[in-house]
């Protein structure tokens, strides 16, 4: 009897502390946060800050992505480092500004690798703590020494910089060599039709999007009028490989294959998976399923197409059990434009779609549409559903991932702001530089400063403005999201202060035409 009194006395009490100390039945309680998660990456091709529906977007439904952005962290103060593709995929791969290396431009399909092999990224960083690491999609990084025969071996490339697996297409869909690269081979080349690769010169007797219209399904308005490939004028001359060349509407379905492929083959983990998709780059070309279904022409079209594919490419997950643990970042790697060389009915067709949201400016721009981009975390289980404000940029994936991993790497531009992605804290950057064809500008709480720079307000090609002024610029984008007042003259204080951190950072020397004179 003494005993069971006793047993009874003791439940009291553990009852008492355990209602005290925890409202939570064990059954509530978070569950612990592996340390090794798989690892994915969707980043997108050109997309805007106002193209999903989860951000606003009222014309165009993208449901899969939102799953992402409502069931997750839905950041609207994340960005991209540059306006452009490569500098900013060099930013996601290395954690470093892409301003640091002068190299990082939109580059040729025949431009050397842009990393140091030597150089730390993500895949090397995550492959040391025992990640099997894969890339699917667009790579826009370089490959080789700038010799490049692409009917051997091309290399260095992305397996020579920490990826396991590669199956990637060199540079842009609107680039030649318009063909898949499989851990460094062109796949389904036929040795006896080699490819030849030139951005100088046509060969000999190739049509040209420039001398043969009659032969085009795709019309170039700039730029793009060398090959032809599948009736779509390209940037550079191609000769051969016949057998290896993509179809460029069966695109999104061949990088979703490889995507939910590689993901079965490694679903026993860790696995990184960075899967970049193309879309809505041009030239924007829907498989049938998706012509029409936007309203709004092919960019709408293949925006549809994304968000179809990241929801398949979910469903993998799911169903090979692997939602749970699986960390998701997704986000885009630079701002939206809508014509940028094709006629594609993209500026015909936009209706009321805002493709920047409430922002200014657009891809190439230094105004916020250039690198404000969509950015979402999502894990389930894990990461409670939110929004956060917080300054955060796709820089900080690699010193967040590596807090994550337990790795004690760090590169000095990547901040840990892990606790933030995953929404446990509402801390993010104090600052930022971004970056738009070689310039660059601070933001700094709710402010953002452009130095005064020579150039055109306005890139005439994509009719977009470029932020370019002869003067500075100060905005307040809380209270001016759309950047329409410079308060730069009325609040020098405030410009003395950007201006002096950005210096610290920048140094004085970033091809400004006007120097502050600092108190
Ligand atoms: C530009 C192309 C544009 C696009 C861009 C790269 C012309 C006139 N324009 O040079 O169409 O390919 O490069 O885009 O050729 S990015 O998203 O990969 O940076
Ligand atoms: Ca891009």
């Amino acid at each position: 009897m003494k005993s069971i009194s006793q047993f009874i006395f003791l439940l009291f009490l553990v009852s008492l502390f355990s209602c005290q100390d925890s409202p939570k039945t064990p059954s509530e309680a978070a569950p612990a946060q592996p340390s090794s998660p798989n690892i994915v990456i969707i980043y997108m091709d050109d997309l805007g800050y106002g193209d999903l529906s989860a951000y606003g977007a009222t014309e165009l439904s993208t449901p899969n992505i939102d799953r992402l952005a409502n069931g997750g962290m839905r950041f609207t103060n994340g960005y991209a480092s540059s306006a452009t593709c490569s500098p900013s995929r060099y930013a996601l791969l290395t954690g470093s500004y892409p301003w640091r290396n002068e190299n990082a431009k939109i580059l040729p399909g025949t431009a050397p690798l842009l990393i140091d092999t030597a150089q730390a990224t993500l895949p090397t960083m995550l492959r040391s703590k025992g990640y099997h690491t894969g890339i699917v999609g667009k790579w826009h990084l370089g490959l080789g020494d700038g010799q490049v025969d692409w009917n051997s071996r091309i290399s260095p490339g992305p397996n020579e910089v920490g990826f396991d697996y590669s199956y990637i297409m060199a540079a842009t869909q609107d680039r030649v060599p318009t063909v898949y690269i499989k851990n460094g081979f062109v796949d389904n080349l036929d040795p006896n039709d080699p490819i030849k690769i030139s951005y100088q010169e046509n060969f000999e007797g190739e049509p040209t999007g420039k001398d043969n219209p009659e032969l085009l399904k795709m019309k170039w308005h700039h730029g793009h009028n060398n090959s032809i490939v599948n009736g779509i004028p390209r940037i550079g001359f191609m000769k051969g490989g016949d057998s290896a060349k993509w179809v460029d509407e069966e695109m999104a379905d061949r990088f979703l294959t490889e995507a939910q492929n590689y993901v079965k083959a490694h679903k026993d983990g860790p696995f990184f998976l960075y899967y970049a998709l193309q879309q809505p780059h041009v030239p924007r070309t829907p498989n049938p399923r998706f012509v029409g279904t936007s309203g709004m022409g092919p960019r709408g079209d293949v925006i549809l197409e994304a968000d179809w594919c990241v929801g398949e490419f979910i469903k993998t997950l799911e169903e090979e059990g692997l939602l749970e643990n699986t960390l998701i970042l997704f986000s885009s790697d630079n701002g939206p434009v809508l014509n940028d060389g094709y006629y594609d009915d993209a500026v015909e067709k936009i209706g009321d779609h805002s493709p920047a949201g409430p922002l200014r400016g657009g891809k190439y721009s230094l105004f916020e549409a250039g690198t404000r981009v969509p950015f979402i975390t999502y894990w389930k289980g894990m990461i409670d559903p939110g929004t956060s404000d917080a300054l955060v940029s796709q820089i900080d994936f690699f010193t967040s991932l590596a807090s994550l991993v337990e790795s004690d790497e760090e590169v000095g531009d990547s901040q840990n702001l892990m606790e933030t992605f995953l929404g446990k804290s509402i801390e993010g950057r104090d600052n930022l530089v971004i970056e738009a064809t070689s310039r660059t500008a601070l933001r700094q709480g709710d402010w953002i400063m452009i130095p005064p720079y020579e150039g055109a307000p306005l890139n005439k090609q994509v009719n977009i403005e470029t932020g370019t002024a002869p003067t500075y610029q100060l905005y307040n984008l809380k209270t001016d999201l759309g950047q329409q007042t410079n308060l730069a003259e009325t609040n020098s204080d405030k410009l003395t202060e950007l201006v002096t951190v950005f210096e610290s950072i920048r140094g004085r020397n970033y091809g400004n035409i006007e120097q502050l004179e600092l108190k």
